[in-house]
């Protein structure tokens, strides 16, 4: 069965996307942890982060990097803070959470 991600990345169901090019695709979280947190995920649909191939875990980072730079430019933050979890969904991401203080962090 298809997890919840390839369905946004099909348009199967909705989501904010942000971001997208031919491998990677970035939207904003149902359950931010803060205004603008958004997740980054390959489109091939892999379980595990360990699992993706070394281009694709290059390429995931890379395309992740432009899409916390145009944060950077439209969030007032502090920082960008970086996350992998994947305890809900079985499906590789990358939360990209825009803080401003530690009181911001709540996992
Ligand atoms: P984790 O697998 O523990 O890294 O958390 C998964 C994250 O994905 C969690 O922050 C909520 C988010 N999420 C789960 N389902 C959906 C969904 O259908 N749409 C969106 N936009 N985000 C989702």
């Amino acid at each position: 069965m298809a997890s919840i991600f390839t369905k946004i990345i099909n348009r199967e169901i909705p989501a904010q996307i942000v971001a997208e090019d031919e491998n990677y695709i970035a939207f904003l979280d149902i359950m931010p942890l803060v205004k603008g947190h958004v997740l980054v995920v390959p489109k091939r649909e892999v379980d595990y982060i360990f699992n993706l191939e070394p281009e694709e875990l290059a390429g995931l980072h890379v395309f992740a990097q432009k899409v916390a730079k145009a944060m950077d430019k439209t969030i007032s933050c502090t920082r960008i803070g970086v996350a992998v979890i994947g305890l809900e969904v079985p499906h590789v991401h990358v939360h990209l959470v825009p803080l401003r203080t530690m009181d911001d962090i709540n996992f």
